[in-house]
């Protein structure tokens, strides 16, 4: 009797589980389908090293890595990451370049691995303003795993979720004037097939770290009933337990939908 007492005190409190067993015992419960992050805090980590901002930005991709295949793992379906915002461009030139070669790095590097794991990699993003060379890498990428069944690795590349929301507007009204749609027949479902999120459900959990509270034009449209999880944690210091601790946090919460 005592000892099935302490094996649920045990269950219930996920922090005296080993970490096998609290991803076993996350399997339990419904697994977020779509999860999206704002990797923030990459900067301000080499900072505290001081080290270069680049470096920061190295030791996230590296960690993009990582958080892909805890995901994969856990049965996440879709996982949208912040790579790059419309706003990025305003940095210092020398890191908007470094920033524009990490693409081509990390694929160079994993996307062996990636195929390996049937993972298929999407963009989210406005493509035409990328450097030439980083949207080669990316649609090579693209192309090469256009087929894969298992997680969608979704990167937003200069994306910008007002940008986004304008300029599927313009295609719809595109779309009206040449007689291809009734403004009867806009619902939400059809508007959000003009977004750069087109085929992807909404996140059902939106993760951002280095302890920053702002959505910084970041699935706008997309987040309405999104369960929002913030970390102090900077993005090279997220690990596969900061990942387990957002999914258990959102599996206790109930989401309601407005409803009761
Ligand atoms: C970037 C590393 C992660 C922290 C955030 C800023 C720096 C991976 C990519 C990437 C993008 C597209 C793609 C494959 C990989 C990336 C940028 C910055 C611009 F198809 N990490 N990462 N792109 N950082």
């Amino acid at each position: 009797m005592l000892r099935k007492l302490q094996a649920w005190k045990k269950s219930q409190d996920p922090k005296r589980l080993s970490l096998s067993e609290r991803k076993e015992q996350l399997k339990q419960q419904p697994v977020p389908e779509h999860i999206a992050i704002i990797m923030d805090g990459n900067g301000r980590w080499a900072q505290k090293r001081a080290l270069p901002r680049m470096m920061g930005h190295h030791e996230g991709m590296k960690v993009v890595r990582q958080i892909t295949k805890a995901a994969n793992e856990l049965g996440v379906k879709a996982l949208t990451l912040y790579a790059f915002s419309t706003e990025n461009w305003k940095r210092p030139k020398v890191e908007v370049e470094f920033l524009m070669k990490l693409p081509e790095e990390f694929l160079t590097t994993f996307l062996p691995e990636l195929i390996e794991e049937n993972v298929q990699v999407r963009i989210m993003g406005e493509k035409s303003e990328l450097p030439a060379h980083t949207l080669r890498a990316v649609e090579k990428a693209i192309n090469e795993t256009k087929e894969n069944t298992g997680l969608i690795l979704n990167f937003a590349l200069n994306y910008g979720s007002r940008h986004e929301i304008i300029r599927a507007v313009q295609s719809l009204i595109k779309d009206a004037e040449a007689g291809k749609v009734d403004s009867s027949v806009i619902s939400e479902e059809m508007f959000s097939s003009y977004l750069m999120s087109s085929g992807l459900q909404d996140p059902d959990l939106l993760i951002r770290t280095s302890g920053e509270l702002r959505l910084s034009n970041f699935m706008l449209w997309q987040l309405a009933y999104t369960e929002f999880w913030f970390t102090d944690v900077l993005w090279p210091d997220f690990r596969e337990i900061h990942l387990i601790e957002a999914i258990e946090a959102f599996q206790t919460r109930g989401r309601r939908f407005g409803g009761v």
